[in-house]
């Protein structure tokens, strides 16, 4: 989506590097932008560091502060690292943190492109691919993680535990203009919707109907639809047949792991979090977790943060920063400057440095 740059070109971002590795690829991606900004002269970007994550919460007993969306919407923008520790139950850190900002803000899609970078390879070589180039959009704001449910009878061996996944026709009719949408401007002008109506026989018929009755807005876009279970297997076997992909919270949240894998590696996978009315300020973050295996090792690979900062400056309406930002990580890709994940010996550090080196050339 190409906006135009605001009149002024000056940004001020949310940094919120939070826990594990977060802290570590959201200040290479600031080191990046920062000498993005110098070297084209075209615009200014502030960013200032809000300290919310898992030191917050066993400081202050909150994960971020209660005016948080009146904080964030004091920003252009948020740029994200990651959430999670060991040592707090999941579903605390992610409620306390990342869910509480997606679903309030209203930030209702979850763009996770996924490409195998130059220099790297696919796993799915083996069947053939030379490489991945998906757009994945996961709703963002309702179905499975809409959070409503509760337990009773806590303790008895008849406690129960409901999980109600809420599917509305508002929230899946916006989805899916989107993800039309964004099909639309892809060469191949093709949609996979992701369901699971045969077993899940309300929200996933609902998601069924609405598609059908959106597709008519879109006579230039071709689609199809899937099961979920279908679809591991389709990504695997023929990942040549799919490019945008739709679907539920839930269900893009796992197949945006997989298909992150089958590019290559998850910690090339960005994430745009986008209020698409442009109301609320939208967040961007890598698509991988806090990683706390190897948080403080320096191995930690920033291109997921990287190119989640670049579609920040896009969608700021500064495309010429993110395609130069893009061009440049791909060469660094290319010339063989790769963490682990990818095969590399390169450190966090080093990549960065080759990028920022990149940049100025
Ligand atoms: N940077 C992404 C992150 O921190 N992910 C933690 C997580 O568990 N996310 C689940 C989700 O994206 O819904």
């Amino acid at each position: 989506i190409v906006v135009p740059p605001n009149k002024s070109r000056r940004y001020k971002i949310a940094s919120i590097p939070a826990d594990g590795i977060g802290p570590e690829v959201v200040s290479a991606a600031i080191d990046v932008v920062s000498k993005l900004a110098k070297t084209l002269k075209t615009f200014t970007i502030e960013f200032t560091h809000i300290p919310w994550g898992t030191a917050y919460y066993k400081k202050t007993g909150a994960y971020a502060d209660e005016n948080v969306l009146d904080v964030l919407r004091s920003y252009d923008a948020a740029l994200f690292g990651s959430v999670g520790a060991p040592d707090v139950p999941d579903h605390i850190s992610l409620w306390g943190l990342l869910l509480a900002i997606r679903g309030p803000l209203q930030l209702y899609a979850n763009v996770r492109p996924v490409r195998t970078f130059p220099g790297t390879q696919s796993p799915l070589r083996t069947v053939g691919a030379k490489g991945i180039d998906w757009l994945l959009v996961r709703e963002n704001s309702e179905g499975e993680y809409a959070g409503h449910g509760g337990r009773s009878h806590r303790g008895q061996t008849w406690e129960t535990a409901t999980e109600v996944a809420i599917f509305t026709y508002t929230g899946i009719e916006r989805i899916m203009r989107f993800a039309f949408t964004a099909a639309q401007t892809r060469p191949r002008k093709f949609l996979t919707v992701v369901t699971k109506s045969n077993s899940m026989r309300n929200g996933m018929v609902l998601w069924d109907e609405v598609a059908l009755k959106v597709s008519k807005d879109f006579p230039d876009v071709n689609w199809d639809k899937m099961l979920v279970d279908a679809m591991t297997v389709r990504m695997v076997n023929q990942p040549d047949s799919l490019d945008t992909i739709v679907g539920t919270n839930l269900h893009m949240d796992i197949l945006s792991d997989l298909a992150a894998a089958l590019a290559g590696s998850i910690g090339v996978a960005p994430s745009s979090n986008l209020d698409p009315t442009r109301k609320n300020p939208s967040l961007f973050e890598p698509v991988h977790g806090s990683a706390f295996d190897i948080t403080g090792k320096g191995v930690a690979n920033p291109v997921a943060t990287f190119w989640s900062a670049a579609e920040m400056l896009a969608w700021l309406g500064e495309e010429e920063a993110k395609e130069k930002l893009m061009g440049c990580v791909e060469r660094v890709c290319e010339a063989g400057v790769l963490t682990r994940d990818l095969g590399g010996t390169a450190s966090t550090k080093d990549v960065t440095k080759a990028v920022c080196d990149e940049i100025e050339l």
